[in-house]
């Protein structure tokens, strides 16, 4: 950081005379009014669509100020060997889980739903996968519980997002962002729990590009709860009908790659049965120094890689498929560096089938340092096209 800033001033005193986009910065894309021309020792290079940027080094290609540009060619993941490329690659979409202390709430005003245009942009880059959370509460309400019946409007603007994604050719992973707690209540009946999943299982369960997420990074429970928690979940899908789609198992202390042993997930979780064996475990990573996603500094630009290798080795151990449903880090050399160690040590196990950033959706703040929602999310910049491309 320190290095790029001061690149970017000697750039303003060598050419007083010129407004130069520093290194790093914008410099085109649809709809860019900013400058084009970029500081000393970089240059202008497509990134996509709504993105060009000021790369350090000499490139093939510029852009112009309307926004017009030539394709450079796609990174390249040469500096992995022997990778296995994962079968669901994306992002998180954001908004219908927002404004949770807000019951039912306004839709525009407390929640939203992902935006059919920042879709359009991951799918246009390549991916295939969009995890969407949304809230139990809206849509099964506390006035029927878990087992009650659905909000039929918030399904239906829900589902109007699943089946965008799933019309685009991409998978929508339902994701009840939860907790595993219910209307301020520890959810702890398997029997509801199956019945809630039963019931919304069914309502996708003749769209093949769908995959069920069965509870967002369960807490404060025991792994063992967690299990049966989950395990009632995957019978209840498979009795719906719901036989065909990928199904992700997330365990207590919010199902982080990094304390899957410590938190006991390990000692259960290699019991997950499911009648169609197509089960994945969900893990999530963030690689500050206490793993929550809050802070824009990693640990160190190794730390991607050594926080998921344990969990990497169970799975090979338990001969079971692992998917990365978070990742989140910031926009900094070190984050980027330890975020292609982990996706690279990830394809190299062969053991993951998927990874997703967190997060895109409209309503993150600007300053949010994980957004990646186009056209400015703070990793649209450099971690999309450093750190994510590369592993397409
Ligand atoms: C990649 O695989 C080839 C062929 O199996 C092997 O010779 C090579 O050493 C591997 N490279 C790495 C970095 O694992
Ligand atoms: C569903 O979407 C419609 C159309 O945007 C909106 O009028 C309605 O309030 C939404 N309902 C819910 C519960 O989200
Ligand atoms: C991996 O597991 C070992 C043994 O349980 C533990 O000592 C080590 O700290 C773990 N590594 C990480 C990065 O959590
Ligand atoms: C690290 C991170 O951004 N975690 C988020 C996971 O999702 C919930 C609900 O949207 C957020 O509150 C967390 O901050």
């Amino acid at each position: 950081m320190k290095t790029l800033l001061a690149l970017a001033a000697l750039a303003i005193v060598v050419s007083p005379a010129v407004a130069q986009v520093p290194v790093w910065g914008q410099c085109g894309g649809q709809g860019w009014t900013g400058g084009t021309s970029c500081a000393a020792g970089s240059t202008c290079v497509y990134s996509n669509q709504y993105y060009s940027q000021c790369i350090p080094g000499t490139a093939t290609t510029t852009t112009t100020n309307t926004g017009t540009t030539t394709s450079t060619a796609p990174p390249t993941s040469s500096s992995c060997a022997n990778r296995t490329k994962f079968k669901f690659f994306g992002v998180n979409e954001s908004g219908a889980e927002f404004g949770n202390t807000v019951i039912p709430g306004t839709l525009g005003k407390d929640y939203t739903f992902p935006a059919p245009s920042s879709i359009d942009y991951f799918v246009g880059q390549g991916f295939n996968f969009f995890r969407v959370p949304f809230l139990m509460e809206r849509m099964v309400p506390p006035s029927g519980g878990i087992t009650g019946p659905f909000n039929a409007a918030y399904l239906a603007n829900y589902t109007a997002t699943i089946n965008y994604i799933t019309g685009k050719g991409a998978y929508a992973a339902i994701d009840p962002h939860n907790y595993m707690i219910y209307n301020n209540a520890a959810i702890s009946s398997t029997s509801a729990f199956q019945t809630f999943w039963t019931n919304l299982a069914g309502q996708f369960k003749s769209n093949p590009r769908v995959i069920f997420d069965v509870m967002n990074e369960p807490n404060g429970i025991a792994a063992s709860t967690a299990f049966a928690l989950n395990q009632a979940a995957v019978n209840g899908i498979r009795a719906s009908g719901a036989t065909s789609q990928l199904i992700l198992v997330e365990g207590t202390s919010w199902t982080g790659a990094w304390t899957w042993v410590s938190s006991g997930n390990s000692a259960v979780f290699g019991a997950i049965k499911d009648p169609n064996n197509n089960v994945a475990i969900e893990m999530h990573q963030y690689l500050d120094s206490d793993g929550s996603g809050t802070s824009a500094t990693c640990v160190s630009s190794t730390i991607g890689a050594e926080r998921i290798a344990n969990a990497t080795a169970w799975l090979q151990a338990n001969n079971l498929k692992g998917f990365l449903g978070e990742i989140g880090a910031g926009n900094n050399a070190d984050c980027i560096t330890a975020v292609k160690g982990a996706l690279c040590a990830m394809q190299q196990s062969g053991v993951w089938i998927g990874a997703s950033w967190w997060a895109a959706g409209p309503w993150w703040p600007a300053n949010y340092f994980t957004s990646i929602e186009p056209p400015s999310g703070l990793a649209i910049a450099q971690v999309l096209p450093q750190a994510l491309l590369p592993f397409m």
